[in-house]
């Protein structure tokens, strides 16, 4: 058994979800450091040297530390790269994987994180970003839409880190992105129920 990755975040739904599921996945073991930010835990020197940005989630291995939730996905899904969550360097479909990891965060969830951003903002402001969202969620499911009408997931192969990391963005803009009977709400369904998710507790 390997030693246990480090966590460090502030709860488990933040953006660490993902990586407490990939773990799970991956039946790989870590321990959870939840840093409070009100005591000012996120800004301490010796979190800052691991994260200069104080954000989470970050983990630490051994002497490889790693911040951004894809990255780290990434990363995880490589070094435990036997339990088959990721695409073989020189598998057909590591092109693949890599553009779904990187949609997850760099095209879907620059998106979905604006629906987080309604505090101090008029009804107007909100009714306008609402508005944008949905016009570039209208635009994303065109890609995501073109294989999950046709696979069970991202990758024809089955299951991935890929989805791990795109199932725990999509809920963000559920209202438009998981309309009752679609490809993506049939995929939600199948990802939402599965053992790891629901012992990370991703989406309660
Ligand atoms: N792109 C980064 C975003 C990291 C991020 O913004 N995390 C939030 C929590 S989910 C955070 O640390 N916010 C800082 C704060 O609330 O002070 C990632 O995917 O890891």
């Amino acid at each position: 058994m390997s030693k246990p990755i480090q966590i460090y975040a502030m709860a488990k739904q933040d953006r660490s979800d993902r990586v407490r599921w990939l773990l799970e996945e991956l039946n790989a073991p870590y321990e959870d450091h939840f840093l409070k930010k009100s005591a000012g835990e996120m800004q301490s020197p010796q979190y800052l040297k691991l994260n200069p940005m104080g954000r989470v989630p970050t983990i630490v291995d051994g002497d490889t530390v790693v911040y951004e939730s894809g990255a780290v996905c990434l990363y995880l899904a490589d070094k435990f790269i036997e339990k088959g969550l990721a695409p073989k360097l020189d598998s057909a479909e590591r092109a693949a994987y890599l553009q779904w990891m990187v949609f997850s965060v760099g095209s879907l969830e620059a998106v979905v994180a604006r629906m987080f951003t309604f505090a101090g903002k008029t009804d107007s402001q909100v009714a306008e970003i609402k508005t944008q969202v949905q016009e570039q969620c209208t635009i994303l499911k065109l890609a995501l839409n073109s294989v999950l009408q046709k696979q069970d997931y991202l990758l024809a192969s089955g299951f991935s880190a890929a989805d791990i990391m795109m199932a725990a963005v999509i809920p963000g803009a559920a209202e438009y992105l998981m309309e009752d009977g679609s490809a993506i709400k049939k995929y939600m369904d199948r990802l939402m129920k599965r053992p790891a998710a629901v012992k990370a507790e991703v989406f309660n």
